[in-house]
């Protein structure tokens, strides 16, 4: 009854394991050189924090997503493959991973295009957009990490559910802003709350 519900999942930091890949990864290239801890993130942008803690540290922390295999790579958060699997075979629903890459696109473009696959399936490649900018792709929920979703357009026609990240866990949204604590919430009645 109704119309089809769509859903738009973000991948790192709701999929795929952003921070903590990062962080190993930094923390063995540049073993002499602080790190922040996970519980101490602050702020969606990896870099800024390691340019505020040392100035030379905002390249070496680029230089790390920058590097082949960082992206294909990163561990499945918990229960989000499982989640997103259960979501595709809901009836009337679509769900679309939208993801936005570097702008170093050597490696991370193909590199998502891979984890999908060796995660969901190669027929879920059907089902990935790419996009810099996520205000102009259409859905009714996006579920994502990050709190300031910006774009060219301004009025967005999806909710944004804010996946709550190290970075995003001591931010108070606003009263409109729902979260989702993880993929162990309910995710199902968020979904349900849109249908018609
Ligand atoms: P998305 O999660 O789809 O909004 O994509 C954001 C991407 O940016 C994701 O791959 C994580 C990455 N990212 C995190 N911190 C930084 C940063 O400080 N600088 C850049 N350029 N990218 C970052």
């Amino acid at each position: 009854s109704g119309k089809r519900l769509r859903v738009l999942v973000d991948m790192d930091g709701v999929l795929a394991d952003f921070e903590g890949g990062f962080l190993k990864k930094y923390r063995a290239r540049y073993p002499d050189d602080p790190h922040i801890a996970l519980d101490d993130r602050r702020g969606f942008w990896v870099s800024s924090q390691y340019g505020q803690l040392r100035s030379d540290l905002c390249e070496k922390a680029i230089s790390i997503w920058e590097s082949k295999n960082f992206f294909v790579e990163l561990e499945p958060l918990p229960g989000g493959v499982e989640a997103v699997k259960e979501m595709a075979k809901m009836d009337d629903t679509d769900v679309f991973i939208c993801t936005s890459p570097i702008k170093h696109y050597r490696h991370c473009p193909y590199e998502k295009y891979a984890w999908v696959e060796r995660h969901l399936g190669h027929d879920f490649l059907e089902q990935v957009i790419l996009t810099r900018d996520k205000t102009v792709i259409t859905g009714d929920i996006l579920i994502d990490d990050k709190p300031d979703i910006l774009g060219v357009e301004p009025k967005p026609t999806w909710e944004h559910v804010l996946f709550t990240a190290c970075h995003n866990k001591h931010l108070s949204v606003g009263p409109s802003q729902r979260r989702l604590l993880s993929w162990e919430d309910d995710w199902r009645a968020v979904l349900d709350t849109k249908r018609q």
